[in-house]
């Protein structure tokens, strides 16, 4: 029994030692993984770098890892100088000032932070800044915008239709799915668009949005420092801006301040409590309704819900009053600006955006970009409700408006009341552009017949191309900075949805029957409408006044509407003819802007028109004439 005892006993300890060493082991492993688990982590900075002799020079690090509390920063040279750690409750970031010496060389820079939980470094790199007169040119109404839905385009690419780890792959029988256009169908699209004689493209947002579903349109952000890899890349866009400009075109960025899509990595993590407004599952949703914003009589929770509410439920509302949020956003525009060589920026729902945040950031830009312009989307149909944006308003607000440009949904809706409307008068046009005194810029109005939002003017016309024809010369001559939809130079009319609206461009895509970026794949109708508005354009293009002079204007009669355009020595006459039947018009009233003028030359057909006595012109139904006052 003893022997079996000792030998019961000896078992017991051998078995008592394996029991001993693997809770060491185990003991150990958990020490390590606690350690571990505690041990300082950096994953993420943002902005990825900076440039020399940037006038924001000061610039505030978002820093995402683990365990960032108690952080003491050193900077590897004195010419990052270290200003401030803020470190919010949320240890998974940290926010570093750092300030970079005007004297600065480009460099990778070392930040290293430490605290209990150990040490780690952080490469902060500081690039040469480039120096080049092709860049960040601004536009303005010397250019005709030519905007783009990416996807619905061109596919360049193929290779980027599937990607690992993003759900909405292509599905071109899906209205609201994604197509598979890219920045290279862009590129390889230049030409046709220097052929057409557009000088500014602005391009639907680029940024990463990997949302589960309805990815294409780009306004749901799920990564503001990244290019969406089913577009392509970031270098792809440096690249599609630089073969723009070597083209003379410009670029405008599409871009979005007021909300990011539910995916952000910030949402399930966020970095401050009040990053958003509101949370995914308590907001409120936006009104929607502009009017509101300005209306001295509206009730204050009404204007709060626009500012704060929710685009959608997908779309969380960032708090720009949170001056962390802030310092990213214009960070994250100016490392754009600069990463890419951009022109101009178009920005999605100006009229949400926290009032103060959106006017000191249109500041800090056009400060840093002197020749820059800005362009709000103001969707909102009164002019007295549109002007109180534009920098310079003589309308008294409390918050100094400093967007330099505005979209002119005013007029928009003149063009619609008066070539849609089937008893629509041009008078919604005389009587839109006669209240520009509201506009302390009226040039600096971006004009439109359609977007990518609204029903294409083809579409809304039920295909007549005679009035497609005349809206466009009348928006291509009357003043501002006109905008044309994608494939509204081929008269594609969309259908009712955003899906159908946003329809492919024929021959952008594998398989298309056919090619409509070329003459032999358009129609006889398409060919028409293409080699008027190309001709439309080439004579925009020759009269600086269509571009930039003034504007003079009379009253319509007979549904007949004449206005002057004059640069310098320089005078082009402009009549609209919005009747369906053939007019002969006196020129009689106009002859105080004719000033005695001997010939006139018809832009259009070449023909010269001799002045004396009692002069008329003739004008066919539904057809505009441009005449350059010759002498
Ligand atoms: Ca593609
Ligand atoms: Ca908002």
């Amino acid at each position: 029994m003893i022997k079996n005892d000792r030998n019961y006993f000896s078992i017991d300890s051998k078995r008592l030692i394996v029991i001993c060493k693997r809770t060491i082991l185990l003991l150990f492993f958990t020490v390590v993984q606690y350690l571990s688990a505690q041990q300082l982590r950096v994953t993420t900075v943002e902005p990825p770098n900076w440039w020399t002799g940037m006038k924001l020079n000061t610039i505030q690090l978002m820093v995402y890892g683990e365990n960032l509390k108690n952080l003491k920063a050193t900077s590897s040279s004195s010419d990052i100088k270290i200003v401030r750690i803020h470190q919010p409750e949320n240890t998974s970031y940290a926010f570093i000032d750092v300030e970079i010496s005007p004297s600065a060389k480009p460099a990778d820079y070392k930040i290293t932070l430490a605290s209990k939980q150990g040490t780690t470094s952080l490469k902060f790199p500081v690039i040469k800044r480039k120096k080049s007169q092709d860049e960040h040119q601004g536009f303005n109404s010397s250019d005709v915008i030519y905007l783009i839905t990416p996807d619905r385009f061109a596919n360049g690419d193929t290779t980027n239709d599937r990607v690992a780890g993003m759900p909405d792959a292509v599905n071109r029988s899906e209205r609201s799915g994604r197509h598979g256009g890219d920045i290279q169908g862009i590129i390889d699209h230049l030409d046709y668009l220097r052929d057409l004689g557009i000088t500014t493209i602005w391009i639907n947002p680029l940024v990463e949005n990997n949302m589960d579903r309805v990815t294409y349109h780009g306004y749901a952000a799920t990564d503001l420092y990244a290019i969406d890899r089913r577009f392509g890349s970031n270098e792809l866009y440096a690249q599609l801006v630089s073969e723009s400009h070597k083209r003379g075109l410009k670029v405008i960025i599409d871009h979005v301040n007021n909300h990011i899509g539910t995916n952000h990595r910030w949402i399930q993590n966020l970095p401050t409590v009040d990053w958003l407004n509101g949370t995914t599952v308590n907001h409120q949703r936006s009104f929607h309704s502009k009017p509101e914003l300005d209306d001295i009589h509206s009730d204050s929770l009404t204007k709060q819900k626009a500012t704060n509410g929710w685009f959608s439920n997908h779309m969380a509302d960032l708090n720009q009053k949170n001056p962390f949020v802030a310092n990213y956003l214009t960070q994250n525009m100016i490392w754009w600006i600069e990463f890419s060589g951009i022109d101009g920026i178009r920005e999605d729902t100006y009229p949400y955006i926290d009032p103060q945040f959106r006017e000191t950031w249109c500041k800090t830009i056009m400060n840093e970009y002197p020749r820059f312009n800005i362009v709000g989307e103001v969707w909102v149909q009164d002019p007295a409700f549109i002007a109180p944006y534009q920098r310079g308003s003589y309308i008294p607000r409390t918050i100094k408006p400093e967007l330099p440009a505005v979209t002119d949904f005013g007029l928009y809706d003149a063009f619609l009341k008066t070539f849609v409307d089937s008893t629509g008068s041009i008078w919604n046009v005389f009587n839109t552009l006669a209240k520009d005194f509201l506009y302390p810029e009226p040039n600096n109005l971006v004009t439109f017949l359609d977007n990518h939002d609204i029903t294409r003017v083809m579409y809304s016309l039920k295909g007549d191309s005679k009035k497609l024809k005349l809206a466009l010369t009348t928006l291509l001559t009357t003043r501002g900075i006109p905008q044309l939809l994608y494939a509204t130079e081929i008269g594609m009319k969309g259908g009712k949805d955003d899906g159908t609206l946003r329809s492919d461009f024929p021959g952008g895509f594998p398989n298309d029957q056919r090619n409509a970026f070329t003459e032999s794949g358009r129609t006889a109708e398409e060919n028409d409408i293409f080699n008027f508005t190309r001709q439309l354009l080439k004579i925009r293009s020759t009269y600086k006044s269509l571009q930039t002079g003034t504007f003079i204007h009379f009253k319509p009669v007979n549904e007949v509407y004449a206005y002057f355009r004059t640069a310098q020595s320089e005078r082009v006459m402009v009549i609209i003819n919005h009747n369906a039947e053939k007019q002969t018009i006196d020129l009689s009233p106009f002859t105080h802007q004719l000033q005695g003028s001997m010939l006139l030359r018809n832009a259009m057909t070449g023909n010269e028109i001799i002045l004396s006595g009692n002069n008329n012109v003739e004008l066919d139904g539904m057809t505009g004439g441009i005449f350059e006052i010759v002498r």
